[in-house]
């Protein structure tokens, strides 16, 4: 089981998508096990996309991030990371195929509704960095039998 950092970014928010994002998710079979509300810091901001420092698009994409509130989803599931971003579909609106989230809900490049961990390496990080111990709660799902084929012992 895998645990990705989702976060409905402040376009989604504003244009009241956060149901039928998060619906997409739990239709799926995927878990949410963390949601936060909040508005992020342009340290936090700074931090989450290290990675992207220097890059033309940057200081566009921590104005707009930190620009008002954010939903943060801590989403679980076998190659919930893969899925997830499977789900989102291509980085820019303009490009990503329909049935994503991407692809259903948008059409801007920066304004792209939805950010998702990209590799379990990436997930661990971004989930310490917006979660504290304890926030985030893997319960046990009544119909997790349902969810997966549990037959064999492990989930399939
Ligand atoms: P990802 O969100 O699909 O993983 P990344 O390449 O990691 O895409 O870029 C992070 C975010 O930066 C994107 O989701 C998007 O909001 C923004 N971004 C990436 N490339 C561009 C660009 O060329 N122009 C404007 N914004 C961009
Ligand atoms: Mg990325």
């Amino acid at each position: 089981m895998e645990t990705t950092l989702i976060i409905l970014k402040p376009d989604a928010v504003q244009r009241g998508l956060m149901g039928e994002i998060i619906s997409r998710f739990e239709t799926k079979g995927l878990q949410i096990v963390g949601a936060k509300l909040m508005t992020i810091s342009k340290d936090l901001a700074a931090r989450h996309y290290e990675s992207h420092q220097g890059k033309p698009f940057y200081d566009g994409l921590v104005g707009f991030m930190t620009s008002s509130p954010v939903l943060v989803l801590a989403v679980r599931g076998m190659d919930a990371i893969a899925i997830s971003r499977k789900m989102m579909g291509a980085t820019f609106g303009s490009k990503a195929e329909p049935g994503t989230i991407r692809g259903d809900y948008g059409v801007s490049n920066s304004f792209n509704l939805i950010h998702g961990s990209d590799s379990p390496e990436a997930a661990e990080r971004e989930l310490g960095l917006f979660f504290a111990d304890g926030e985030v709660q893997p319960f046990n799902r009544a119909v997790e039998c349902w969810v997966y084929d549990m037959t064999g012992g492990s989930p399939e």
